[in-house]
């Protein structure tokens, strides 16, 4: 079963599980558009009337989530979460259903949560997209990972889509597509000839339920090349990429059962970093090559991705501040240099707190 938070969370949980899944929204319109087998509409009322949408914001979805969190808590149990990070509604929603989990004494293994999330991609989406979703990751997520109470967070980004222009139907496709190559691995071990090793459903599920960022990704294996190689040419572009491994999960597809043993040479690779991953070997005769679905639990927080995220904001809203006062001090542009007058209170202060300080500053300057 899978609950889709917002637009993207219930486009996406919508195509992972056609059969079994709710969508919440804010918005009515938003909410019809999806063909899930379940609706809530949560109740967000402004003087107007229901609210079409949170107009980016996240606390109107925190408003919003007191209708339904008691009920969406119940169908997030065991289950799977979509949100993206960067709107208001299903960010604002989720952060509530994460606060709610981090605050339980203890959530037994059947009834964690695995969050997948959607990033906007830095260079090409509006600043409060990115500026809610440093809030997400710092005010959230990274609380829900310290409790220990969630499951695998999954952190799919845009970046792949704005950079290839994909059209949001068939990247939406593209992000389901590989999730149900990870989620597939216990249903090939159970029916692919097993070879080595095994991967049952209570395996993939203690796995998932771990409180760590999850990368997942698939590839052809040879063992003419050394597999860091590989494993550094194959990361799945769909996700950020993780960071140093502490578990590791994989399934191995041979075409021949001769092929086997190739798996002893990733199990070496990763003892070198005292991981000792899960694996599995099946025969797969419809293949021609060996091919490997690969996933990698990390704990440490994104730090980079935190990093970026800030430096992207802080160029954003320097851009912003800039043509505000551009805008403001239009009649003195032969008096005043801006860019120079920006760029020396950039230097003097990393952190620029507002228009006002700059006009203060311009004011004092005339
Ligand atoms: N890949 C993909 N990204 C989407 C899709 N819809 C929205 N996004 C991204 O999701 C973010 C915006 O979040 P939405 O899910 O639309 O917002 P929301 O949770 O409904 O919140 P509101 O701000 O109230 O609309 C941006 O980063 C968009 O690029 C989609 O169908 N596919
Ligand atoms: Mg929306």
């Amino acid at each position: 079963m899978s609950v889709g938070i917002g637009g993207a969370g219930s486009k996406l949980a919508t195509i992972f599980d056609p059969e079994n899944c709710t969508a919440v929204n804010i918005s009515e319109a938003e909410l019809g558009k999806v063909e899930a087998t379940k609706h809530i509409l949560a109740v967000a009322h402004s003087a107007k009337g229901q609210f079409k949408g949170s107009g980016k914001n996240p606390l109107v979805g925190k408003t919003a989530s007191i209708s339904i969190e008691e009920e969406l808590l119940d169908l997030s149990k065991g289950n799977i979460v979509f949100t993206s990070t960067g709107g208001g509604t299903g960010n604002g929603i989720t952060s509530v259903i994460l606060d709610k989990i981090s605050k339980l004494e203890n959530v037994l293994l059947n009834d964690s949560t695995v969050f997948v999330l959607l990033l906007p991609y830095l260079n090409k989406e509006p600043v409060e997209y990115v500026e809610n979703s440093i809030d997400f990751i710092l005010e959230s997520i990274s609380p829900a990972i310290d409790s220990g109470n969630t499951g695998n967070i999954i952190l799919f980004s845009n970046k792949l889509k704005f950079e290839h222009r994909i059209p949001e139907a068939e990247y939406n496709k593209m992000i389901i597509s590989s999730l149900l190559e990870f989620y597939n691995i216990p249903l090939k071990n159970q029916e692919l000839k097993l070879l080595d090793g095994h991967i049952d459903d209570e395996d993939f599920k203690i796995f998932t339920s771990k409180p760590y960022f999850n990368h997942f990704t698939i590839f052809n294996y040879t063992p003419d090349r050394p597999f860091v190689d590989l494993l550094n040419e194959n990361m799945n572009p769909l996700l950020l990429p993780p960071e140093k491994p502490i578990e590791a999960m994989f399934l191995l597809e041979v075409p021949h059962e001769s092929q086997c043993s190739y798996f002893y040479n990733i199990l070496d690779y990763y003892s070198d970093d005292n991981v000792i991953p899960v694996y599995s070997v099946v025969l797969n005769e419809e293949i021609s090559e060996p091919r490997i679905t690969l996933s990698v639990l990390y704990s440490r927080k994104p730090k980079e991705l935190i990093d970026d995220f800030k430096k992207m904001a802080d160029r954003m809203t320097r851009k912003k501040l800039k043509k505000s006062i551009d805008q403001y001090v239009k009649l003195e542009r032969a008096k005043l240099d801006i860019d120079a007058e920006v760029k020396k209170i950039e230097d003097e202060n990393e952190n620029v707190h507002g228009v006002l300080d700059v006009l203060k500053r311009l004011r004092k300057l005339r």
